[in-house]
């Protein structure tokens, strides 16, 4: 008779966070930002310190590692540029092929997705929204909330983070408040 030794996996992901040594966190202000938001005027008005979201990364593996995974948290905070709500910068992935899950935590917002055509779709996000990302599609999340939204994320390892189409091309629809409410809008 062989016994095993039982092994304590990492204690990271508690009450919905991401803690410890071995989380990799990253901030977003709005003077990270700029250009993402349309009204420009506005986005001058805003203080550039202020913090629009948070991630928190668990990353296992070399990047370059094939059948790795990662496993990440945002939190999105509440806020509006002129009519524009609060998001994330979005991205393709570099690998072309990568897929990734997200799933609702607390709050809620729109996820929108672009493909390479620039068409779009967009679900809602919800705490226990569950969203498979397909791949080559382009990922950005919304806060259409008035309370933190909060979004767990598991991408492989070598996904790889092409934000430069973005940053110059944008995304063909942005979420505004129109008449108190959020629409998807077609540029
Ligand atoms: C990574 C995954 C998320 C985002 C995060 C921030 O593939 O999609 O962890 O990095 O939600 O969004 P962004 O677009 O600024 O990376
Ligand atoms: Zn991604």
């Amino acid at each position: 008779m062989k016994t095993h030794e039982i092994i304590n996996p990492p204690n990271l992901f508690m009450q919905n966070l991401l803690v410890g040594d071995e989380v990799q966190k990253s901030r977003r202000r709005l003077g990270d930002l700029m250009g993402l938001f349309q009204d420009h005027q506005s986005f001058e008005l805003t203080s550039p310190d202020e913090l629009v979201y948070e991630v928190y990364s668990y990353i296992p593996a070399d990047e370059k590692s094939q059948g790795e995974l990662n496993f990440g948290v945002t939190r999105l905070y509440p806020g509006k540029i002129g009519k524009e709500y609060f998001m994330t910068k979005g991205h393709f992935h570099t690998c072309e092929k990568s897929t990734e899950y997200y799933w609702g935590i607390e709050g809620e917002g729109l996820l929108v997705l672009m493909d390479q055509e620039r068409n779009i779709r967009s679900e809602k996000m919800f705490p226990g929204s569950l969203h498979y990302i397909k791949a080559g599609m382009a990922h950005r999340v919304v806060n259409t909330g008035s309370t933190l939204l909060s979004f767990g994320a598991c991408w492989p390892s070598d996904a790889g983070h092409n934000y430069d189409e973005i940053a110059c091309n944008g995304f063909s629809a942005r979420v505004l408040e129109i008449n108190g409410l959020p629409q998807l809008i077609s540029l």
